[in-house]
């Protein structure tokens, strides 16, 4: 009886083990976007799993090129009301040609910002292991580590690679075999970084290098990888940077990265104590003692939020073969499924790059590429671009369940503050702070590229709204009084520098332009008063008002007059229009063409993020919205199909929603197009990466945001239950998405309609909630308005409620 209990006991374990959300395949990686992600926000790593010489590419958060400064054109604060001039009387070509020569820092000999650059890689040699069969590898997404499995003459081998989460950020990779003493390897790093010094420290292999020079600016970051092993059994070897171990029946191996960077200002650290303090941590722990920390930590973040779309129909195709097979259309037939799994997977997947690459103590929050970039001059410098890219990094953060991962965000915030007081002064003689379309490790805040993309003097507005949806989501007054004067400074900017409009009176933002788009007939996209520059400065405005209100002593702060100003500008700023052909209209002028497909369409702003347009309160500005968003289609780089899956969330199509789902999850090919010859279109690539292409993080955050948006919805004063489920996940469950208010959400449905919920109250408070299924539950209540029902909730309580 025992024995029975025993071996039910150990299946259900197992069951229960085994990885629910994997990226798995039965071969080695052959190309970068085949490599599997791993990473804890100061380390991260991309994982071959080649059985003859294992290789990891990798990357360390503060390995940037340059060196701390900012750019600011000494010419621009006397060109711009120029500039302001040309456009007001719509000479657009010569405010472009002037800017260029006068406001943007590179007329200045100035650079446009930094990349960031990979540390180098680890290769792991192990003699022998050139033919193997039983291969596989997989990304374990439950647990956070890679492993790769595979039999040589008999003998079982498997590697298994983690980067702790924690205090001791290394990478380490446990080597096992089913066999004793057949561990045998040598193991060793390199860089593409220029004049590397390699050799040894004691038993441990060290590489010191010094990051790039660009655009003039030399690069002043020195790291060093710092690499170890343990081993049980076998003879340990090391010299000239190569660690060797033979017959080992057990080894795992350490790396660790150390830099000088202290801060975005501060190079004086010792990256050789660095690595040493970091190696030697993890060591002293040990393998099991960091693996189990790791999980632990792990498992404290991702296993708030579960999504069950249903079963796992096709655990055995490999990741790569899923995703084409996902958006053919032959799925379906043939006995077939529609792989709902692999949405599941997807959105996981989102969750776990946020954590891997946005942890709260990191000096850096995620950039274009997260942690994970393998050039030393990747595109667009892999740094912060501010129109669109970081923002959508953190979408999913909060109603994910992630709000810890904001911490990196926040200090970006804080820090972009400080040099954005000096550019708001110099450059146009405002108090207050700002930032433009880029910023990077340096945190820059001048404008940069060509002023037809660079001057967007919007970015910390746009910033300021993830400080004020912290606050909701958390109802945490703490940080809105922490964070409330970097609001009130970004709103103070605008009140010195909004102009009004020569013939349209209204308060503008001037130069502007709709993020890389100019309206048709127009040579460029300078422009005043677009409606994502008024969307943003109205949203900016309303949440600093919304937050004195809320704050109630504001005594401490200086010039709170601001207030009033700020009061009295609001109502002067330019509404939302809807243009000739019944679209929004992206520009003050009604120069949208129905023909545009452009991958950006800020003047949804309102929509997604922003919650300035909704079915309920501006029905006409929502149906304009959606004729703007069908014209604009469907296929388009990966980020801006994130956003569209958000944006038709929104709309409440679950259909299109999810049409978009499978255009972004149709596979790329792993080579990437160049802006220009070719027609770019996104995608998704065999790791699950987002191709833009090239790889671009924000694809993946903005469509995991977007899954969460179809299953739920807090942003119009209600928690809109199943807003935009499609036809094709009939039924399943999702555990743990949070809404504005500090509510937790579980939801179950069955054949397309709500079967039951539970709100979980984290501060108390009434839950507005909205439904098309009929409901019932203790302590709802039906409201008179149609569909919506309330509870009035206790913090800390939950409150189930079932379909009527
Ligand atoms: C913006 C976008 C591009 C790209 C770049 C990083 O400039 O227009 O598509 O995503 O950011």
């Amino acid at each position: 009886m025992k024995r029975i209990v025993f071996t039910i006991l150990f299946t259900v374990c197992y069951v229960f083990a085994a990885a629910q959300y994997r990226l798995w395949y039965d071969r080695p990686a052959q190309t970068w976007t085949q490599a599997l992600p791993v990473g804890n926000g100061v380390i991260g790593g991309m994982v071959f799993g080649t059985p003859a010489v294992e290789h990891i590419q990798l990357n360390e958060e503060t390995i940037w090129a340059g060196q701390p400064n900012n750019v600011i054109n000494p010419q621009a604060k006397e060109a711009l009301p120029k500039v302001r001039q040309l456009i007001f009387e719509g000479k657009y070509k010569e405010a472009q040609d002037l800017a260029n020569a006068k406001v943007m820092p590179n007329a200045a000999g100035q650079n446009m910002g930094m990349p960031y650059q990979p540390f180098g890689d680890l290769y792991i040699a192990m003699p022998g292991h050139a033919d193997y069969t039983g291969y596989e590898r997989w990304l374990d997404l439950d647990n956070a580590q890679s492993r790769v499995r595979y039999t040589v003459d008999g003998v079982r081998y498997e590697r298994e690679v983690i980067t702790p989460l924690g205090d001791h950020p290394v990478i380490a990779i446990h080597l096992t075999a089913s066999e004793k003493g057949k561990i045998t390897f040598t193991a060793n790093m390199t860089t593409p970084h220029e004049n590397p010094l390699v050799g040894m420290d004691g038993d441990e292999a060290t590489l010191l290098g010094v990051s790039s020079k660009h655009e003039g600016l030399k690069g002043k970051v020195r790291f060093m990888g710092r690499l170890a092993v343990q081993t049980k059994g076998g003879k340990r070897s090391g010299s000239n940077g190569n660690i060797s171990v033979v017959g080992a029946d057990e080894a795992t191996i350490y790396l660790a990265i150390g830099t000088n960077v202290k801060s975005y200002k501060d190079i004086t650290g010792d990256e050789v104590a660095q690595s040493r303090e970091r190696l030697q941590g993890a060591m002293a722990l040990g393998y099991e003692t960091l693996k189990d920390q790791h999980e632990r930590t792990y498992h404290k973040y991702y296993d708030r939020v579960r999504l069950d779309l249903g079963p796992d129909l096709y655990a055995s195709v490999p990741m790569d073969k899923r995703i084409e097979q996902f958006s053919s259309p032959q799925q379906g037939r043939k006995g077939g499924g529609s792989d709902n799994h692999l949405v599941a997977t997807y959105f996981q997947f989102g969750r776990y790059l946020l954590i891997s690459s946005s942890q709260p103590d990191n000096m850096n929050p995620a950039n274009l590429q997260g942690i994970w970039n393998d050039k030393l001059f990747p595109s667009w410098d892999s740094k912060y671009t501010t129109n669109i890219n970081l923002e959508m990094n953190y979408w999913p953060s909060e109603v994910t369940n992630l709000t810890e991962m904001n911490e990196p965000l926040f200090k970006l915030i804080r820090e972009i503050y400080e040099q954005g007081k000096k550019t708001a002064r110099d450059m146009y003689g405002a108090d207050g702070w700002v930032l433009h379309h880029n910023t990077d490790q340096w945190r820059i805040t001048g404008p940069v590229d060509r002023a037809q993309t660079g001057l967007w003097p919007v970015g910390a507005a746009w910033l300021c709204r993830h400080l004020w949806e912290h606050y909701l989501y958390t109802q945490d007054k703490d940080f809105l009084r922490q964070y409330f004067p970097i609001m009130l400074d970004a709103a103070r900017f605008f009140t010195q520098t909004l102009q009004k409009h020569p013939t349209k009176g209204y308060l503008v933002v001037c130069p502007g332009e709709s993020p890389e788009h100019g309206g048709k007939g127009r040579p460029t996209p300078l422009d005043a008063g677009v409606t994502m520059d008024n969307q943003i400065v109205t949203e900016l405005y309303t949440n600093v008002l919304a937050a004195a209100k809320i704050l109630e002593n504001l005594d401490h702060l200086e010039n709170l007059d601001i207030l009033d100003t700020i009061q009295s500008q609001l109502p002067q700023l330019p509404p939302m229009q809807i243009g000739h052909w019944g679209q929004l209209q992206e520009w003050l002028d009604d120069l949208d063409d129905p023909k545009d497909d452009h991958r950006h369409f800020s003047h949804l702003y309102g929509l997604y993020p922003s919650n300035q347009i909704s079915p309920y309160r501006t029905p006409a500005l929502w149906q304009a919205a959606r004729k703007s968003l069908e014209a604009r289609g469907d296929v388009s780089t990966g980020w801006s199909m994130g956003w569209k899956v958000c944006s038709w969330a929104r709309l409440l199509d679950g259909e299109h929603a999810y049409k978009l789902i499978q255009d972004q999850l149709t596979l790329t090919a792993d080579t990437f197009l160049i802006f220009g010859a070719v027609k770019q279109t996104g995608g998704t690539y065999p790791n699950l990466f987002d191709a833009h292409p090239p790889f671009q993080i924000d694809g993946n955050f903005g469509c995991t945001a977007g899954i969460a948006e179809m299953l739920m919805q807090s942003y119009d004063g209600f928690v809109y239950l199943l807003p935009a489920l499609p036809g094709v996940w009939k039924t399943g469950s999702v555990r743990g998405l949070v809404a504005r208010g500090g509510f937790v959400i579980d939801i179950d449905w069955k054949n397309g309609k709500l079967t039951k919920a539970v709100v979980h109250s984290r501060q108390g408070g009434i839950c507005r909630i909205r439904s098309n299924t009929p409901l019932k539950g203790k302590g709802l209540r039906k409201t008179k308005e149609k569909d919506i029902y309330e509870i009035k909730t206790m913090a800390n309580q939950e409150y189930t409620i079932f379909e009527l």
